[in-house]
Formats: structure tokens, sequence, C-alpha cells
């Protein structure tokens, strides 16, 4: 292994043969591959094998592969499809692309064989793929899910986003504190992509605009950008299964029109004369580290017009080479906007259509409204993307015209309908006046889209009934539930493969290719041979685990434990406090009776914090600082153990997936807005201890209640209980356990050399708590404890764990891209 390795690389020990749909392999299939990655390693990269390192087997290996997915691309593109879907994303959080891409084209075993030949293992060439972490967390990951869904139901679909040259931060803990370091993931550049130099578009940033008559009362502005940068496209292909359709996810990188200012360099001023081209290029070098609270800064505005104004002229483009006419833009192209960060499309494609095709008002109007669909992934009031005005005019200042022309119209349509009085326009404006004048991108979208939807049944009820009720009273059919799913090719097949020959045997292979047919797994689910058989196959994850935990923790951890996992973005709404403190509880509990059988557990912990979130970060030290003295105590050694694993990412999440035995969902009732890791979790098998949020509200009505640990108060008993004075004293003067939990972390046990560490959050909790962490203690306490006395009945906990994989069936993004496409975008599946 070279010393080039990515550090957040699954070990090969976790990884092993997957199921493929090769049901035999040949022996010439074998031998042309091999030769083609030899001649990839000599013609692209310039190694011969005996010098090759892992990185340049990958690349080899990448390049050989990726030429048979041009031969289906070939064949997928060979007639232009009636319509296009274009999903507009700031973020796709793809991970590793290798085994994808070999799972999909049925050539896992083929790829195993042929390096095998030259005496390389796949596993180690796997483990040198550098995770894509184009994304923060769930709406990325989502994007990538929906991309490779798309792909396998041959929906004609590309994906626009920014190809940025440093991915989501890599996360150290040092003695505990989250340090955070750039991520080179291009480093040693990307074998999948292709650049497109032919497919390069300016976007014009700033300057003014000027008018023009055309003729009699007809106005025409013209926008004069002070400044332009160039978009060039860079296509990862996304072959989906069986090979049969090829889709491209195209990103943009950010090149400024001259590499140097001539002027100013001949004038002396050298280092000056490149900084225009350092402010263009910045645009695509960082993807923004938060993913709970819009920062409001400029370059995220430009990173969100750069992309979405590129997308644009280029499906625009696309649409004239094939049909001609914009007017029919509508039948052949839905665009989805995931979530607000690509909202300025709305004013964008009206400026497009205006400007450079000289359409009027109403029709311009009318075809925006027809092709765009809005998702929103959160109703969290910090992340609701606004403007200021004063920003949108000077970085926009046509788009800031369309919009105020935009809101006069739609706030005059209210005013005809008697719906004029000025509390009822405000809350339906495009501009929020109340703390400055900003500009409401969530509004804006809405407007602009023909179909708004959530991600759970929940959260869509909650949109309907909280920030978009004004809107959603003037057209009711506008917002539809859309709930989340995820490839079950990824976090099924691919993850955990030992399972998948499991429900192969059980149900047959046609359940690779028709996931509703897991459900059939219900009918061994009390069979004691296949119960072990899959207690085996958790028993094996668990133990590559334990390897990977104690390889980057040094903390030991026992497979027959009871695996406790809560992995996901650290935030307070998400409650990994809670989990800590019922940790601090149990801590507690265990010394104070050490003689009863407790259940063994491992508290397993992963996940980043926005760098600038102060108390997500002390969330993760006390985390960290809790795990420290647990490990070390010999009153609970074998029963409680406690770890954080550093850098969580998707490959991690592969490792960590189907080892978990137990999954923590345990946000505040109406905060979550899906979850998509829950859905993983429970694939895989792990029982879910959860609250009535998000889509683990779903989940229970298809697991069924007896196969899941519900606690805490639902999204209305939260409302009702935030509206009462002091709810978290109340809770915690109720509550002895919690409230000595509490008292043990503000004493400094935890933090002997600086015993006041933790009073922030001890502090926060008694007097504010706004995530009702108080309230929900209790009984999740209880939750918790049932959940020991399951695990103490094997055959009843690997029967609901069956039936959890078992029933997981409908959370496919296959089905979730069936819904949009019949729903949304109205677009032929397959
Ligand atoms: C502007 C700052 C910012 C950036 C990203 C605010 C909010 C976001 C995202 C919308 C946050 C996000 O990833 N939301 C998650 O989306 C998932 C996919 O739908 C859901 O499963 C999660 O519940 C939701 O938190």
């Amino acid at each position: 292994m070279t010393a080039q390795r990515d550090a957040s690389a699954a070990p090969a020990q976790v990884r092993q043969g997957r199921v493929s749909p090769e049901r035999t392999i040949s022996g010439n299939a074998v031998a042309e591959l091999r030769e083609a990655i030899v001649a990839k390693l000599a013609y692209a990269i310039g190694r011969t094998p005996a010098n090759a390192r892992e990185r340049d087997w990958f690349a080899a290996t990448a390049l050989a592969l990726r030429d048979r997915i041009v031969d289906a691309c070939m064949d997928s593109e060979r007639s232009i499809p009636n319509k296009r879907v274009y999903y507009l994303s700031l973020e796709f959080l793809i991970g590793r692309l290798l085994s994808d891409a070999m799972n999909n084209l049925g050539l896992v075993e083929t790829t195993r064989a042929a390096l095998r030949e030259l005496g390389v293992d796949l596993g180690d060439v796997e483990a040198a793929e550098p995770d894509a972490a184009l994304g923060n967390g769930g709406l990325g990951r989502l994007a990538a899910c929906f991309m490779e869904s798309m792909a396998s139901l041959s929906i004609p679909a590309i994906g626009y986003g920014i190809r940025y040259d440093h991915g989501l931060f890599r996360q150290s803990l040092e003695d505990g504190w989250q340090k955070e370091a750039p991520e080179t993931w291009l480093a040693e550049g990307n074998p999948w992509e292709f650049v497109r130099p032919e497919a390069t578009y300016s976007v014009g940033f700033g300057g003014h605009v000027t008018m023009s008559s055309v003729s009699e009362g007809v106005i025409r502005r013209h926008w004069h950008p002070a400044e332009t940068v160039r978009a060039v496209a860079h296509d990862v292909p996304v072959v989906g299964w069986r090979g049969r359709h090829v889709n491209t996810l195209r990103l943009w990188k950010a090149e400024a029109e001259a590499p140097v200012d001539l002027a100013r360099f001949n004038g002396g001023d050298h280092v000056g004369a490149l900084a225009g081209r350092a402010r263009a290029e910045a645009i695509s070098r960082v993807l923004y580290p938060s993913d709970s609270s819009a920062e409001g800064q400029e370059l995220r505005l430009r990173q969100e017009y750069f992309f979405t104004s590129a997308s644009l002229q280029d499906l625009v483009r696309r649409h004239m080479a094939e049909r001609g006419d914009l007017r029919s833009l509508a039948d052949h192209a839905a665009i989805q906007l995931n979530d607000t960060h690509p909202a300025i499309a709305v004013p964008e494609l009206m400026r497009l259509l205006l400007e450079d095709h000289g359409l009027n008002w109403e029709d311009a109007w009318h075809i925006t409204t027809n092709t765009l669909g809005y998702t929103n992934h959160t109703l969290l009031p910090e992340a609701l993307e606004t403007w200021p005005v004063e920003l949108m005019e000077r970085v926009l200042p046509r788009h800031m015209q369309i919009i105020y022309l935009i809101n006069w119209m739609h706030l005059e349509e209210q005013g005809k309908h008697g719906r004029g009085n000025a509390a009822q326009l405000a809350s339906v404006s495009l501009i929020d006046e109340s703390h400055g004048k900003r500009v409401r991108m969530g509004h804006l979208a809405f407007l602009g889209a023909r179909r708004v939807n959530g991600v759970s049944a929940l959260h869509t009820d909650l949109m309907r009934s909280t920030v978009f009720k004004d809107l959603h009273a003037l057209d009711t059919d506008k917002i539809v539930n859309k709930t989340n799913g995820i490839t079950f090719r990824r976090w099924l097949h691919n993850a955990n493969p030992e399972l998948t020959a499991l429900a192969i045997e059980a149900v047959g292979p046609e359940v690779l290719d028709t996931p509703e047919l897991l459900t059939g797994l219900a009918d061994v689910a009390s069979d004691p041979n296949f119960q072990s058989r899959y207690a085996a196959m958790r028993r094996s994850r668990k133990a590559a685990l334990a390897n990977v935990v104690t390889e980057r923790t040094g903390i030991a951890i026992d497979p027959s434990a009871l695996f406790d996992v809560q992995i996901k973005r650290i935030h307070e709404y998400k409650r990994q406090l809670l989990n800590v403190i019922e940790t601090v509880a149990l801590y507690q509990a265990i010394k104070a009776d050490p003689k009863r059988d407790w259940t063994p557990r491992v508290k397993i912990f992963g996940g980043k914090a926005a760098p600038s979130y102060v108390q997500a970060k002390l969330i993760i030290k006390l985390a960290c600082d809790v795990a420290k003295v647990v490990n070390a105590d010999p009153d609970v050694a074998g029963r409680l153990t406690v770890a954080f694993l550093p850098n969580y990412s998707v490959s991690l999440a592969e490792a960590i997936i189907p080892a978990a035995d137990l999954s923590e969902q345990i946000s505040t009732a109406g905060m979550e807005a899906s979850g998509t890791g829950n859905m993983k979790l429970a694939l895989n098998g792990a029982l879910t201890i959860g609250t009535l949020d998000g889509a683990n509200i779903e989940i229970r009505d298809h697991v069924g209640p007896e196969n899941i640990f519900i606690f805490g108060l639902d999204a209305a008993g939260v409302q009702a209980r935030m509206a009462e004075p002091n709810y978290a004293e109340a809770a915690i003067a109720a509550s002895p356990r919690l409230k000595a939990a509490l008292d043990l972390i503000e004493s400094g046990r935890f933090s002997p050399e600086e015993p006041g560490r933790f009073r922030p959050i001890v502090d926060d909790l008694r007097h504010n708590d706004r995530y009702l962490l108080t309230v929900d203690f209790d009984d999740y306490w209880r939750a918790q404890r049932a959940v020991d006395a399951a695990w103490n009945d094997p055959t009843a906990w690997w029967r609901a764990a069956i039936l959890n994989t078992a029933r997981m069936a409908w959370f496919s993004s296959d089905r979730s891209m069936r819904e949009y496409a019949e729903e949304i975008w109205r677009v032929r599946v397959g």
C-alpha cells in the first residue's frame, strides 16, 4: 500500500466478493479486460506492472472500465429522447465510483480475476480510489442516489453541479477536538471524467442594465456584466444497472476569461495581474462546509449563479439544437432544483427567454413555470436561504429587476383575489422586510415551479402548514410529497454482499432487479437456520468494523456486544448530545449496580461538524472525553464502550452500516426533513431507535411498530411543549437520572484538566434547550432499556432484523424516481 493511500478509505478487510449479475465469468472476458488494464497502465499512465502503485492500478482499471461505459453510452445516446430530466444540485456526494461501475456493468468478478492474474488485489485497488465528497450530507447523497437510480431506470437525465477542487474537508480529532484539513481528491487526476472544452459558457457578474425601445411601448433591457467567468464542462458518466443506460453528471469548473491581465503585467504589477484569475477560479475551488445555516456570503451566491447559469445555457442550447424553438421547452425538459441553491434559475431562465430569445413576459413565465420543479429539504429557519437585496443588486442587477417584476405581478394578483391586507402580502412576498430587505429564495423557487415537493410525508405536511402556508393556500395542488429513497445497488448489493447473497438464496436472483421481492424474506424471518446465517453475516461485518475502529481510534471493541450507531452530520437538532447524556447515565447506572447483567453495548459515533459550529464541535469533544473515561474504567469494562470514528464519509458509511445492530434516529420531532441514513441502516437490518420524525414515521409504518423502538414527543407535542415556559427546568426536576448525568458532566468529571469545559452545554440545556432534549430524555432511556431486553432474546431480535430488511423494499430510490417521473416530470420511465 502506498503512502498516498486515502486515510478515509475503508480497508481491505471490510470489502470482499460482492454479488454481481455475472452468473459465470468467461476466460476470454478476463483476458480481454486484463490486457485493457495493462494497456491503460502503459499508455495512459506511463507505468509498467512492475512499478505501478495501487493508485496507478486504480486509474488503469477505471479507464478500462470507462471504455466499456462509453460503449454503453453510445447506445444510450443513439436517439434523442422525448424528454430529459435536468437535476440541478450544488452538491453530489458520490463517494467512490469503481465498485458501482463494476457492479452495474456486471464485471466485478471479471475485474477481480483480471487483476488477480496481474498479482493485484481488487480490494486494494478499490481502497486507492479517493471519495468524491462533493457534498455535505443528506441532500448531496440523495442527489447521488437519484442519479444512479435514473440511470438504472433509463430515465434520460443530466445532473448539473460544480467540480469543486476541494470537497468536504477531512476531519481529524486532536485530543477530541475536530480539526479540518483540505481534501484533495483531484490531486492525482480523475480517471472517470471527460473534459469538454467545447461546452464552455460565459457567466456574468455585476455591471449595469440599459434599456432600449424595440417598438411602440415595448422596452427591452440589456445586462452589461462587469465581469465574466468561463464555465467549462467536465462530464462523469453514470452507468445504470446492468449497463443498460448511461447518463451524465456534468460538473462545471470556473476559469478566468484571460489567464493574466497583460496590461497590468506589462505595467510591472505581476501579482495584481493574476488577481482576476484567482477571483474567477475561486468559484469552483471549495465546497461550503455548512449544511445547516445559510451564511450569506458573496462567494456562495457566485457559486449558485455560476452553475445555474451555465446549466441553463447548456440545456437551452441543446434544446435549440434538437428542437429549434424554445416554446416547446417545457415539453422536452424537466428541471429539478435541489433545494433553493439553484433557485436563481427562476429569473435566469426568464432572462434567457426574454433577452436572448426575444419572448414576451407571459410566454416566458408560462415556459418557466411549466419546466421547473423545486424540492425543499429543510424547514429549519436558519437554513432557509435569503439574500440581501443590496448584494443581489450589486452581483446580479438584472435578476433583481426580474425578481421585483415577478413579485409585483404576484402581489397584484393577491389584491385582485381580496387577499391584499398588509400581513397577507408580507407573508407571501418574495422580499422579506422584517430585518433589512432580503430575497426569500424558497418563495422564489415556489412561485417559479410547477410542483414543489417535500421529502417525507410529515415534512410535506409541515411545509403546507408552516413555512409555505400562505403560498400553499394560493394553489393547493402545488405541494406534493416525494419520500426519499436510497439506491440498493450501493447500500445493499455493494456494501453488504453477504446479506445480498442470503437474499438471493431466499427469494431468488431477481431480487437484484426488483427490490420489492425482498419482502419475501419475511417468510424466513422465523426460520432458525436463516436466522443463524443472518446473525453470522452481521457478526462478520462487526468483526471487520471492529478492526477499523481499533486501527483508527486505538479503542478495542467486542464484536459480540450490541453495536449502537449514530452516524450523520453533527447538529443540535439531530441530538447526538441526547445519546451522549444517555451514555453518561448508563455509565452511572452500571457503576451503581455492577453486578447486574447489563447488555454489553458499543456506542459508535461518526460525523462532521461545520467548522464554524462551535457548539457542535464541543459536543464531539464531550463524546470523546466521555469515551476516554468510560473506556478506561474497569467497572464497566465489557459492558459499555464508546468510540468516535473520525472522518465519516461515504466509504466509511459503507463499512459501518452493515455492522450496525441499532440505528439512532433521534432528532427533535418536526426537524429532520426525512433522513436517509435511517433507511440504509434499517435495510441492512439494524433496528431503529427513533422519534416520530421525517421518514422514521414511514419506516415504522412499513416495518411494523413491534420492530422499531419509538420514543418521545411527536411534532405536535414538540410545538405545544415549546410554548410552555421553563419546560427544561421542569423536565430536569422531574428526572433524577437526567439531573445526575448533567451534574456529573458539569462537575468536570470528564474534563478534569478543564472542569468548566462543558458548562456551556449544561447551561444551555437548563435554560434554553431548543431541541427538547431534557423533555425526551426519560422516554429515550426507557426505549434504550427496551432495546437491552430485546437484545437478550436473540430469536426475537433476529426475526425483527430480518423483517426490517424485508420490509424496507419500498425505500428504494428507484421508487422515488418513478414517482418524480410520473407526477412531477411527466417523463417516461425506461
Ligand atoms: C444554505 C446552507 C444549507 C446547505 C444545505 C442549508 C441547508 C442545506 C441542506 C438542505 C441540508 C440537508 O442536507 N438536508 C437534508 O436533506 C436530506 C435529503 O432530503 C434529508 O434526508 C435530511 O433530513 C435533511 O436534513
